[in-house]
């Protein structure tokens, strides 16, 4: 990394452009620029795009707790994990409505329902689609998150209304498999073929902090922006390490425990400027983040959250010391919009 030197030119792509074929050199590059360079063009291509006092708020459910049979080696779900986690069914329709309703009379705008399935069972759709179409019904947008999805699944999801799919590619390439060995890196793009083809908007992030390399982190980058179309939304989860599971107890106690804040931040900002138009979410691991990490993401180019008490399964932030950071920072909640639309029909999409 260069310190104190200040490069006045300006980055290559022109502000505004969509790219889909970055290098992974300029994804690197990127990372390697000085902090406040980074910030100050991650803050620009920001503000040429989105609102910039304003922040989506979001909130999680889980619909189907643990016993997940996948092994995702930061996943306290997962039946290959020690965690004493009660396996739940999938919720009754009424009871997920119920929680949706609580939600968006907190201020949410986005309603995401994740379930613990390696791929949802055809026989689970037609709660899965009345979900869909009762939250829809209240107003708010909607995600779901249940692992891998057939053609015909994807469909009946877009064909109910379901706004925004989440799959996560979780981390490089190259690092995948050390991750997770129950399914591909080319099954998650499978996926994400299927929720893009269906019409619906795509969610499709992961995680650092999980003992990574900065190259595995440039590998992760460059992977979403090179994408067909960058994912509508980008979750950028920091590892919320639970005891029990395999990255859990390896990074226990070791320098890796918490990824630097900084580096973080450098994740956000990088993602910002590769992929300009998408709302970048500062997703799982705020609760252990200082408000003046979570500032400067926010400058970084983050612009969407997670709020309430709990994530799926971790603990979350909470409403109060959230409502209480964005009065400090003078953020505001954005409002419910429409949704964006699939990406080829957006300007300078390629
Ligand atoms: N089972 C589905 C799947 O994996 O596609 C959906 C739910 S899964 C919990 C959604 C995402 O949550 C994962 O892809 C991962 O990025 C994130 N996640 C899970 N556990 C996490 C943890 N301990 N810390 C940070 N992110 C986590
Ligand atoms: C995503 O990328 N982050 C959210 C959402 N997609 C579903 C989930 C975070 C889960 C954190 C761990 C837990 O709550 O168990
Ligand atoms: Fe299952 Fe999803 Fe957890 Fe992996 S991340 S173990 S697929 S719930």
């Amino acid at each position: 990394m260069s310190l104190g030197h200040v490069d006045p030119r300006p980055l290559p792509q022109a502000r505004g452009a969509l790219r889909t074929d970055w290098t992974r050199a300029e994804i690197a590059a990127l990372f390697d620029r000085p902090l406040l360079d980074l910030l100050y063009e991650a803050q620009q291509v920001h503000r040429a795009h989105h609102a910039p006092n304003e922040v989506q708020l979001s909130t999680l459910l889980s619909i189907k707790t643990g016993g997940c049979p996948e092994d995702c080696g930061y996943c306290a779900q997962s039946v290959h994990a020690e965690t004493g986690l009660k396996a739940t069914k999938l919720m009754d329709v009424r009871a997920v409505l119920q929680a949706a309703a609580q939600a968006r009379d907190h201020g949410s705008t986005r309603f995401c329902m994740g379930a613990a399935w390696r791929n949802p069972k055809d026989r689970d759709m037609p709660a899965i689609v009345e979900m869909v179409k009762g939250v829809r019904a209240m107003g708010m947008e909607t995600c779901m998150t249940l692992g891998m999805l057939s053609e015909r699944q994807a469909q009946m999801l877009a064909d109910a209304g379901l706004d925004y799919y989440n799959h996560n590619i979780d981390t490089s390439p190259e690092r995948y498999g050390e991750v997770i060995s129950t399914r591909s890196f080319e099954d998650r793009l499978e996926t994400l073929n299927h929720v893009r083809q269906s019409g619906m908007n795509v969610c499709c992030g992961g995680i650092v902090g999980m003992g990574e390399t900065r190259e595995d982190r440039i590998g992760f980058i460059h992977a979403l922006a090179t994408l067909p179309d960058h994912p509508e939304s980008v979750p950028i989860n920091a590892l919320v390490p639970v005891k029990g599971t395999v990255l859990g107890d390896m990074l226990a106690d070791t320098p890796l425990a918490k990824i630097d804040d900084i580096e973080f931040v450098r994740t956000v900002a990088v993602a910002r400027i590769a992929m300009p138009q998408s709302m970048v979410r500062l997703s799982a691991g705020r609760e252990s983040m200082s408000e003046s990490t979570q500032a400067l993401c926010f400058m970084a180019g983050a612009n969407s959250i997670f709020t309430g008490d709990k994530l799926l399964t971790a603990p979350n932030a909470g409403d109060d010391s959230d409502a209480a950071m964005f009065a400090k920072f003078g953020l505001a909640p954005m409002a419910a919009a429409d949704p964006a639309p699939p990406a080829g029909l957006r300007q300078g999409a390629g």
